[in-house]
């Protein structure tokens, strides 16, 4: 007999979406001795919060997040907000004992983190940050690979995500949808939200970042505000450019901008180390490519491993070798694992203060873009 964990949803957009699909499935796949129910959605208007718990399987609605928290039949809060509200939502959250789930970046900055830390330490709730890449089958594989040693000492971390969505200047910034191109809702443009989890991964991977330098553009100076109704400044990065070092001696390069034409959600990262290389693309996520240097000559080169065979990360739940699975059960996986880390006491990675930390890389990152010159990251 599974537990019932009632989950009260904050915010329907897109990562709204993405979270609800996780909870519907995720007993259908994996043996947990929890089972999240969809108890409440909460939104700010009615109609729309109401049609997105129908559709979504929410037994009932709530307008304001503070009623939200006062309810008892709420265990678990999910923070699906743009991200100036998550500090707030999350103190008052782990203050009334809840179990909080927040969407990435977990703060627009690292003071925010360090207050939602202080927040859930204090509380002893259980806290989780959704940076669901970790949870792609073949980039679990490739953790699993550097931490067999597969790859020995490494040299070179290079990672990227592209995307086109902001190239027109007649895109208004602010409001729903377009809130991470205002400053004061998003926090940063591409460094929080893209580079974010670039961040996370890498140092997932590949340990700590010591420090970095930047560069950062904002391509477009002014748009529309759709809640003031006025041309503004756009005070968000489109694009940033990092060269870092890493604590354990290996160089990395990062790169995010919203002006690559043609990318809509290219993240890929590639790993360099003295005894092999992986690889791996987003737009082809089942897929993971390593270079083994112990191969036999006469067949040595880059292999492309379908990661759909039931010894390798999660695909023991899903169907037969061969069949892929794609994004959205990336935070079935994330779901899957903060509810075995319930059960045992474990908290699932990342957890607020894991996640303050690539907020820390955040930081440094616009820091140096600021100031032009190498910052040390907070640690
Ligand atoms: C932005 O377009 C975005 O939706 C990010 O906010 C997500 O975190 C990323 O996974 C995909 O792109």
């Amino acid at each position: 007999m599974t537990k019932a964990l009632n989950v009260g949803l904050i915010g329907y957009g897109f990562m709204g979406r993405a979270h609800s699909n996780a909870y519907a499935k995720v007993n259908h796949f994996f043996d947990l001795a929890y089972r999240p129910v969809r108890k409440a959605a909460c939104g700010r208007d009615q109609k729309n919060t109401q049609a997105f718990a129908d559709q979504w399987g929410y037994e009932s609605i709530e307008t304001d997040w503070r009623n939200l928290l006062a309810r008892k039949d709420i265990d678990v809060v999910d923070i699906c907000t743009p991200n100036n509200l998550h500090r707030e939502i999350a103190i008052a959250a782990a203050e009334a004992g809840k179990m909080i789930l927040c969407e990435k970046p977990l703060a627009r900055n690292g003071a925010e983190g360090q207050d939602m830390v202080q927040a859930v330490e204090k509380a002893g709730v259980p806290n989780m940050v959704w940076y669901n890449y970790r949870r792609i089958p073949a980039v679990t594989l490739a953790k699993q690979l550097i931490d067999e040693g597969r790859l020995g000492k490494i040299f070179h971390y290079r990672s990227v995500f592209l995307q086109d969505w902001t190239i027109a200047e007649d895109l208004h910034q602010g409001g729903q949808a377009l809130w991470r191109l205002d400053v004061n809702a998003a926090g940063s443009g591409v460094t929080g939200d893209l580079l974010a989890h670039c961040f996370d991964t890498a140092r997932w991977l590949n340990g700590d970042l010591d420090s970095v330098t930047a560069m950062t553009e904002t391509f477009v100076k002014e748009r529309m505000h759709n809640l003031t109704g006025k041309v503004e400044k756009v005070e968000i990065d489109d694009a940033c450019a990092v060269l870092s070092r890493f604590a354990n001696g290996s160089l990395g390069t990062f790169e995010s901008t919203r002006y690559a034409r043609g990318h809509k959600a290219l993240y890929t990262l590639e790993i360099n180390g003295e005894k092999a290389s992986i690889a791996w693309d987003l737009h082809d996520l089942h897929r993971l490519s390593y270079f083994d240097h112990a191969d036999d000559s006469i067949v040595r080169g880059w292999r492309s491993i379908h990661v759909t065979d039931s010894d390798m990360p999660y695909m023991d739940k899903w169907w037969v070798p061969g069949l892929q699975i794609g994004y959205e059960h990336s935070f079935v996986h994330q779901v899957a694992d903060f509810l075995e880390g319930l059960a045992k006491d474990e908290p699932a990675a990342p957890t607020f203060k894991d996640a303050l930390k690539t907020q820390y890389v955040c930081d440094a990152v616009l820091d140096s873009a600021k100031a032009q010159n190498w910052q040390k990251v907070r640690q």
